[in-house]
């Protein structure tokens, strides 16, 4: 059986948990954290990063490529459209949820729960401020204009873009960091139902 090494507090985990669970694809997880003594993960993954994902086969880290990868080997129930420019959307929105907006949202998660909880350091209010009201919004307003009234990201079905988007909301709840449904109705709704799809693990244990 597969195994996926990290833990759901990480998005990117999260990311490939939603996946997995939408493909039915059973899996076990050893819920390795990437803090203090990394040889193991660094055993596993030369970037010392959680996902890692392991079958018989590969093992591969970066939630992305194991997306991909699972993706490809479990074509039924598909997660990137078929259309090359919907395609283009859905990786380009995943890129940017992974490399934008989880990076901004965890700065909350990392200040407001790990700092006090994990590392035993207090919050920097200054920088989680700076996050609700200066960073976040920005990517609120692009992303509540992509979604539009649509149910979805790309092609009014579930994909790839709607797990990567989603993922971090989850964090930033944890760190007291909701969206403003009067604000951000469509990007609001949009997270809701993601996180009440059965697929997607929104559970944080620390
Ligand atoms: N691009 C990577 C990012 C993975 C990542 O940054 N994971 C974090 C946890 S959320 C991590 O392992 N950080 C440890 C470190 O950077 O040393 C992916 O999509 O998997």
């Amino acid at each position: 059986m597969p195994t996926l090494h990290g833990v759901s507090a990480s998005p990117y985990v999260r990311k490939v948990q939603a996946v997995l669970n939408t493909k039915g694809i059973d899996y076990t997880v050893n819920p390795i954290i990437p803090f203090g003594d990394k040889s193991e993960l660094l055993s596993l993954n030369p970037l010392g990063k959680i996902p890692v994902y392991q079958d018989s086969n590969v093992t591969l880290g970066d939630s992305s490529v194991i997306c991909a990868y699972l993706e490809k080997n479990h074509p039924d129930t598909p997660l990137y459209p078929m259309d090359a420019s919907k395609y283009a959307s859905a990786l380009w929105l995943e890129k940017y949820a992974d490399t934008h907006l989880t990076p901004t949202l965890g700065t909350v998660f990392f200040q407001r729960v790990l700092n006090p909880n994990m590392f035993g350091t207090p919050t920097d209010e200054e920088a989680v401020a700076k996050v609700v009201n200066d960073d976040a919004p920005i990517m609120f307003d692009y992303l509540e204009a992509q979604i539009g009234s649509n149910e979805y990201f790309v092609g009014n079905s579930l994909s790839i873009a709607d797990f990567a988007v989603a993922s971090p909301f989850v964090n930033a709840a944890a760190g007291g960091l909701t969206l403003d449904s009067g604000r951000w109705p469509n990007l609001a709704a949009f997270v809701a139902r993601i996180f009440a799809n059965p697929a997607f693990d929104e559970k944080i244990s620390l």
